[in-house]
């Protein structure tokens, strides 16, 4: 099928990133179209409908802001929404802004091709249908491309599986079943406990331990609903100009300048506040001195040998081998609990690894285990992988994986040399992941949606980073990473959890309110990392 809409812009996935950005782009005057492979909005609230799923950022900061009326007509519910609640608001979202009638459902794009000569990028699907558009704007997630375990024989399994990342829309029940699960990042650690409670027999295979801490869930107030209403604005500026994308305050203090006694006294107040940053904010040196580091991660390991009753399996779920906070540290209800039940069993894979699934289970170098279902929480080729499965290519045909093979390399996380017209929506190199991740999402929309009038107005066609401003970046991003504990973790923020991925940081460790800063001086001083250039022009004007 040929494009008969004459559009502006494509906008890859409907997730809290693309509709934002039709939202925005719409309002621009620009037809769009956006292409989702789900049945509905949604993307990784979409997808990810495992048991226990729940976002680990308060529901009150994990919403969008561009809409004053939005946030005072929405009622959360509870100080961490479940999956099914996010689903419902961003359900509303797309409703109320009216956004379904520019998304095609159940559409999934296989290939983009800039075409030169047209100035143009021509988007093919899996149904054969070809679109073009002047702008393409990937809004594919950076958890969104799910992994399975590098072993054979799934094939031969004859019984359930389902993947945390890819969870079915009916519900999925474990009763009296003979269950493994594999994989205890955070949708493992979230999911455990409820599986625990109805299968009959639950076998965890374990390949690295991590650190989780009880996320203290409760219903929301009235009244700090009421106060968070009444100071929106305000708090959304802070949001902004934070570290994290969530206001918190600033450590002045070494871990190593305080007594034993002071010090365990701010890590029990962080733990007991149940969020992801109270623990490491104590401290100014947690995420970069290993002493540091290694009495928060001492604070944790005692706090799991307090709770599981076993000694051997309480130190086979203390994380030992990465510094605390280096890899995604998690948020659970009643995770330790479950392994003091009698029908849950842990095994360490790294002791005992997988070798292959059977028809009947899964063996291990130790033993083979039978199972009704398994589950893989196995997690996903983060940052890149959601890009990598688009044979997307740029001027002269060049792609992502020959300009990547060292590591993605982009400018601002948001564009890539070489691939004139392009936006990466919280893309690798950007905060992201390290970061509430709708404040970075709106703060790239707005920017990209800024830059795109820029070039309109300027009557301009294209708009291309330079490959020295890339350069730049992938250095400085390397740079600030290189100052703290990061990448002494096999993380996915290292690319480490997929076998040939190369090895480096992924995200921008620099902090949301600086990287805003950094994005708004290059839009303010117009784009001079970046070449503009006119149709006519093509390709000479362009340098790269
Ligand atoms: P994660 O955090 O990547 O967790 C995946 C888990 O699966 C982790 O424990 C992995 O061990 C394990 N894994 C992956 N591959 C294997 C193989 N081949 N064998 C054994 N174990 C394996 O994904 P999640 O879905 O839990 O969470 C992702 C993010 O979503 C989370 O951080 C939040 O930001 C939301 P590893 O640690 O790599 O040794």
């Amino acid at each position: 099928m040929s494009d008969s809409e004459g559009l502006d812009a494509i906008i890859v996935g409907a997730g809290f990133a693309g509709l934002y950005q039709l939202y925005r782009l719409r309002e621009l005057g620009l037809r769009c179209r956006v292409l989702e492979t789900g049945e509905d909005v949604g993307g990784t609230w979409y997808w990810n409908r495992y048991p226990g799923a729940r976002c680990d950022i308060n529901s009150l900061s994990y919403s969008y802001s561009f809409s004053p009326e939005l946030e005072q007509d929405w009622e959360w519910t509870e100080k961490y929404p479940t999956q099914p609640e996010v689903l419902r608001y961003l359900g509303h979202v797309a409703d109320r802004f009216d956004l379904r009638r520019d998304i095609s459902f159940e559409t999934t794009v296989t290939a983009a091709h800039y075409d030169d000569a047209a100035g143009r990028w021509r988007v093919s699907t899996n149904a054969g249908r070809e679109l073009t558009a002047q702008f393409l704007i990937m809004a594919t997630g950076c958890l969104s491309a799910s992994k399975l375990p590098e072993i054979g024989g799934l094939e031969r399994y004859r019984g359930r599986t389902h993947h945390t990342a890819r969870w079915g829309r009916d519900e999925i029940r474990f009763d009296g079943l003979r269950v493994g699960v594999i994989g205890t990042g955070s949708s493992g650690i979230q999911s455990i406990p409820i599986i625990a409670g109805q299968a009959a027999d639950l076998t965890i295979f374990q390949r690295t331990p991590n650190f989780s801490m009880p996320a203290g869930n409760r219903p929301l107030t009235d009244a700090e609903i009421a106060a968070m209403k009444a100071d929106y604005r305000a708090y959304r500026s802070a949001q902004r100009a934070s570290r994290i994308g969530v206001p918190t305050p600033e450590a002045s203090l070494s871990a190593l300048a305080v007594t034993e006694e002071e010090r365990n006294a701010a890590y029990q107040w962080g733990w007991e506040q149940g969020d992801l940053y109270s623990m490491t904010g104590q401290y100014v040196d947690v995420l970069v001195d290993p002493a540091a580091n290694e009495t928060a991660a001492e604070f944790v390991r005692a706090k799991i040998r307090a709770v599981v009753t076993d000694p051997v399996v309480a130190e086979k779920l203390s994380p030992r081998t990465f510094p605390y906070g280096t890899k995604r540290p998690c948020l659970d209800t009643g995770y330790y609990e479950t392994f003091n039940r009698p029908n849950v069993h842990l095994v360490d894979v790294r002791e005992t690894p997988l070798v292959e699934f059977t028809e009947t289970g899964l063996r291990t170098s130790g033993a083979h285990y039978e199972f009704d279902a398994i589950v893989f929480a196995t997690g996903f080729d983060a940052m890149t992988g959601a890009l990598a499965a688009i044979d997307i290519r740029g001027r002269n045909g060049v792609t992502f994986s020959s300009q990547w093979s060292a590591g993605p390399r982009t400018y601002l996380g948001v564009a890539v040399a070489r691939f004139p017209n392009l936006f990466t929506i919280t893309g690798p190199l950007s905060p992201s992941v390290l970061s509430n991740m709708v404040v970075s999402i709106e703060q790239h929309v707005e920017w990209i949606t800024d830059c795109i009038s820029y070039v309109r107005k300027a009557d301009c066609d294209t708009i291309e980073a330079t490959a020295e401003a890339e350069e730049a970046w992938v250095q400085h991003v390397a740079e600030v990473a290189s100052m703290t504990l990061f990448p002494r973790a096999d993380s996915w923020y290292m690319g480490a959890n997929v076998p040939g991925k190369p090895r480096t940081f992924l995200p921008y460790i620099g902090g949301v309110g600086e990287f805003r800063r950094i994005c708004d001086e290059e839009a303010a001083s117009g784009y001079p990392r970046f070449v503009l250039a006119r149709a006519a022009d093509r390709p000479e004007a362009v340098v790269s």
